[in-house]
């Protein structure tokens, strides 16, 4: 049993079709901020695991847009409560360039233990439309081959995303260490 400490439904859900046995904690904890996930969940996993007894994994997702430079990156929860995804489309009205990336960093400790980092990533295209009411956050404005996230069951959307990729890797290691 792995402690999930996250205060998103979403996540948890796709989390949960990979491992199974997985215990949502909505405690939250400190999102430096930072100029990259990895620092963010490096410092987030550094304060959970002093408050929960077990082995606890954190994830720190965000969305990169090319012609954005990157942006909303370390700062997608943030922008995606503010403008949200009508302002991304607002952003990107009359860009060509429409190529963007999600990003997940998976932070995994037991006690007493150095904790491990697994990462993943989906790349993809901001459509013009939001499609699709499955899935969470950007998912309706995030297209792979013309479908976009928010359209995929949670089955299609774990064959391909960022989430499912660091956590399955996660998940691999966990395995191998069993032997
Ligand atoms: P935590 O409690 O786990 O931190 P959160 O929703 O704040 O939940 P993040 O800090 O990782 O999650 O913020 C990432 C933002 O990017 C957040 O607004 C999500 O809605 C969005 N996001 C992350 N993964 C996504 C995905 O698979 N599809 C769509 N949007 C996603």
């Amino acid at each position: 049993m792995i402690y999930f400490v996250t205060g998103n439904k979403g996540k948890h859900a796709e989390a949960r079709a990979i491992f199974g046995d997985l215990v949502q904690k909505d405690i939250g904890y400190t999102e430096i901020q930072a100029d990259t996930l990895e620092e963010v969940a490096a410092y987030g996993m550094k304060e959970v695991s002093s408050r929960l007894e077990g082995p606890v994994m954190i994830e720190d997702a965000g969305l990169f847009v090319d012609a954005l430079h990157g942006f909303p990156g370390v700062y997608s929860a943030y922008v995606q409560k503010t403008i949200g995804n009508s302002g991304i489309l607002r952003l990107m009205e009359r860009v060509e360039k429409r190529s963007a990336y999600f990003k997940s960093v998976v932070a995994y400790a037991e006690p007493g233990q150095e904790s491990v980092m697994f990462k993943g990533e989906v790349h993809g295209k901001i459509g013009f439309e939001e499609r699709g009411r499955k899935g969470f956050g950007y998912d309706p404005i995030f297209y792979v081959d013309d479908i976009s996230l928010g359209e995929m069951e949670i089955e299609e959307k774990n064959r391909i995303s960022h989430r499912a990729a660091s956590m399955n890797a996660l998940k691999e290691w966990l395995e191998a260490r069993k032997g």
